[in-house]
């Protein structure tokens, strides 16, 4: 068996049953591989970034990491963003990149690159393999590593003759999921004795806290002490909507960071870190949390989050207390002209069950939080780095992971451009995924930055930089052109209609909703 065999083979033994590809000559013999050894759905990207997004997608809903095949420094560098959101959601993917030859490097051919210095800054480990034999093994250590804890990009290069020579068996002996370390009980102590002083006490939550078991416990503490419930601004995966928690989210803008948090006394940190400003601007702080608010680390999103809340309810008292939940409401009127607003109101009101929503509505998202906290339990996947053209391949891998689940990707039109080849992956698999694209032609986000650096009101170039006019995408012909269903709508009666036929309908398909 050759390596790029028993690589697979290791990958499908320990657990790994995707693949997102983009391949070239150097991925060859996996390329091949894929055909004689089963378990591995290979799902191609035309595009590396919507390969690394999807995989980021994949591993939010799956609790699993997915491969990824990329083709040397390349192909990696291209899909580099969106595993920098991945890294930032501290989700586990394991990067399978081709390589020359190893004696082939030395010649410098065109492709030849520093593959594991682009790989560096985004990878928690990472290795170059050198021999067909050490494949199987570095394959078993890639997927442990990419496990955690928290989770992990791991990143195994593999030149082109270590794929091709003759290998070990593959491995077969079963991934020993990494323990997550229990916190200290001083940590627990700590934070007890501040819920416990009746002084204005916050609870910042991340990572695991924001899924149902943590959100119960976090509840209980809530309710049985008087601290509130925050959670992070851009979050891996938030579990929401009627009958859960509901947890504040940190707005994005620090002044109203600051606002919300000015009187807090006690910050208690769950698998999250003291806020810090989204971005600096000119005379206010980075840091977020009043100069005279102390901080206790609960627990580092490294540690076991869920049994040090378990620990902190008995702590305080709180295992028969009842959490305050969300009331189930749903809008019903929603009329007016087509804005970020309405469309909000209109996905609150139909948003159906257990649905997953996928969140790069950037600037006209700003209420969709908000109006769809009553609607029936989903879950929420945010931008988590910052780098956009992250929301389509998100939506992707998603729907790959759960494919009995509606899928609903808010999409902002500038972010989309980035990566909009994911639509004809999801056309492809035939993947239950509503779009729904704010055509406001312009980064909208970055008028508003403009003013509020400094910079004061955008100039004639500054404007042109933030139109996305001149000529105006079209969203029904880019969508219709890959294979997705799409329709574009200028009103928000024409959007309500829209939406709840393409709910109705399985995916994929696509809402240009028309902001003016
Ligand atoms: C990879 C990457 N490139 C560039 C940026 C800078 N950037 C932030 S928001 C934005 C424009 C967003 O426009 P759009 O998606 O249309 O949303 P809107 O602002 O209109 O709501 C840009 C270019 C970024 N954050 N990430």
């Amino acid at each position: 068996m050759n390596g790029a065999e028993s690589l697979l083979r290791t990958l499908v033994n320990g657990g790994v049953n995707v693949c997102f590809t983009n391949p070239g000559t150097s991925e060859m013999q996996f390329v091949a591989a894929a055909d004689r050894v089963p378990g591995m759905r290979c799902v191609l990207g035309l595009f590396e970034g919507v390969v690394t997004g999807a995989a980021d997608g994949y591993a939010r809903m799956a609790n699993n990491p997915a491969s990824t095949l990329m083709h040397l420094g390349s192909g990696l560098a291209n899909g580099l963003a969106n595993l920098h959101n991945a890294m930032r959601a501290r989700v586990p993917i394991i990067n399978i990149i081709g390589d020359h030859a190893t004696y082939h490097r030395k010649f410098d051919a065109p492709l030849q690159s520093d593959v594991a210095a682009y790989a560096r800054p985004v990878s928690g480990w990472i290795r170059d393999v050198a021999t067909a034999a050490e494949i199987p093994e570095a394959t078993y250590d890639a997927i442990t590593a990419a496990l955690g804890p928290p989770g992990q990009i791991a990143t195994l290069i593999v030149p082109a003759d270590c794929s091709w020579n003759e290998s070990e068996d593959p491995i077969t002996d079963p991934v020993l999921v990494p323990d997550f370390e229990r916190v200290s009980q001083d940590a627990v102590t700590a934070a007890a004795t501040a819920l416990k002083s009746g002084q204005p006490t916050v609870l910042l939550l991340s990572g695991y806290a924001l899924r149902e078991k943590g959100l119960e416990l976090s509840g209980r503490i809530a309710a049985a002490t008087g601290a509130r419930l925050l959670c992070d601004t851009f979050n891996t995966r938030l579990q929401r909507g009627a009958g859960r928690v509901p947890v504040e989210r940190l707005p994005y803008f620090p002044e109203r960071a600051m606002e919300l948090l000015a009187g807090t006394r006690h910050m208690i940190i769950v698998g999250s870190r003291p806020p810090v400003g989204f971005f600096a601007y000119p005379g206010s702080p980075s840091e977020l949390t009043p100069q005279d608010c102390a901080v206790h680390v609960l627990a580092r999103p490294d540690q076991h989050i869920v049994d040090a809340l378990k620990r902190l309810v008995a702590a305080v008292g709180a295992e028969k207390t009842e959490p305050v939940r969300q009331p189930a409401q749903r809008p019903i009127q929603i009329q007016g002209p087509l804005n970020g607003d309405n469309i909000a109101l209109s996905l609150a009101s139909m948003l159906p069950e257990q649905a997953i929503v996928v969140d790069e509505s950037i600037s006209d998202g700003f209420t969709v939080l908000p109006r769809t906290a009553g609607a029936p339990p989903h879950d929420w996947l945010f931008i988590t780095g910052g780098a956009i053209g992250q929301g389509m391949p998100m939506a992707t891998g998603a729907a790959i992971a759960c494919p009995d689940r509606k899928v609903i990707n808010l999409q902002a039109d500038g972010s989309a451009m980035y990566t909009l080849q994911s639509l004809w992956t999801q056309a492809r698999e035939s993947l239950d995924i509503t779009t729904i694209i704010y055509a406001n032609r312009r980064y909208r986000i970055l008028e508003i930055e403009h003013e509020r650096v400094g910079a004061g009101a955008p100039g004639p170039k500054a404007r042109d930089m933030f139109s996305l006019s001149r000529p105006n995408l079209d969203w029904v012909k880019l969508s219709e052109g890959m294979g997705v269903p799409a329709r574009r709508v200028h009103s928000a009666e024409a959007f309500h209609r829209q939406l709840a036929a393409y709910l109705r309908e399985p995916g994929p398909n696509l809402i240009e909703a028309w902001i003016d």
